[in-house]
């Protein structure tokens, strides 16, 4: 059952807040899952996003199918490349990136993924990727060739937003970047939420309780944090349900 976007959906709709937690492959041991997932589950994360900006080819299969073991929570891949799908997650952000014009990640990658996605039951959500400048350099810019829509351009990012969903695409997913110095501001967030009739995702640089509260407040409807995890698992504890 292709349920995940219905959930998601439904969930904010009853007006609950949601948390991912984001698992780098090529950052993290398959060793590593049954003690870090143990916590995911006694924390108030509601899903698991997979995915990073270089990864090995069959890393993300193989984590994924070892998370899937330990977790009911639904996992969702948030790929760099078209090489991390895997039919063993539950859905795909089907991310372009409308902040960049590189036509590859506009369409490009999309066009090379659909042989991949062929004959699975992957529930692909189309989703309009925004980067946002940060205060330094972010892999995706690197990866993607793309330039961030400077912070003060709010316009800009309200627009761009809205044109993503005007375009059909199902979530809007506002990105710092990962380990940003500066996550995305509630000025940003507001603005583009008081414009979206879907569900809107922020992420990137979010390292406390505080913060998540703050981006919450601000109008996100699921928040994506990864670093912080990486980096003191520790933060787990701040978050148990
Ligand atoms: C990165 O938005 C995610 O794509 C999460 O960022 O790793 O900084 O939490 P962090």
């Amino acid at each position: 059952m292709k349920t995940v976007y219905k959930d998601i959906f439904s969930a904010i709709d009853s007006g609950k807040k949601l948390l991912a937690i984001l698992i780098d492959p090529d950052k993290f041991a398959v060793e590593s899952v049954p003690e870090f997932i143990t916590k995911v589950n006694a924390s108030v994360a509601t899903h698991i996003f997979v995915g990073g900006s270089t990864v090995e080819d069959d890393a993300t299969h193989i984590l994924v199918e070892a998370i899937k073991t330990y977790t009911s929570l639904p996992v969702v891949l948030f790929p760099g490349d078209v090489t991390q799908i895997t039919p063993k997650a539950d859905a795909l952000l089907f991310l372009s990136l409308i902040s960049g014009r590189n036509a590859d990640y506009l369409i490009g990658k999309h066009v090379a993924s659909v042989s991949r996605l062929r004959g699975t039951n992957l529930e692909v959500i189309p989703t309009g990727y925004l980067l946002i400048e940060n205060g330094k350099e972010t892999a995706v810019q690197r990866v993607t060739g793309t330039n961030p829509i400077p912070r003060i351009q709010i316009e800009n990012i309200v627009d761009t937003a809205k044109a993503g969903e005007l375009l059909g695409m199902k979530l809007i997913y506002l990105e710092a970047g990962s380990g940003a110095v500066h996550p995305i501001t509630s000025e940003i967030i507001t603005s583009v939420k008081t414009e979206l009739n879907i569900p809107l995702i922020v992420g990137g640089g979010i390292r406390s309780k505080e913060q998540l509260q703050l981006a919450y407040n601000s109008g996100a409807d699921m928040v994506v944090i990864g670093t912080a995890f990486e980096q003191d698992e520790l933060f787990f504890n701040d978050l148990s349900n």
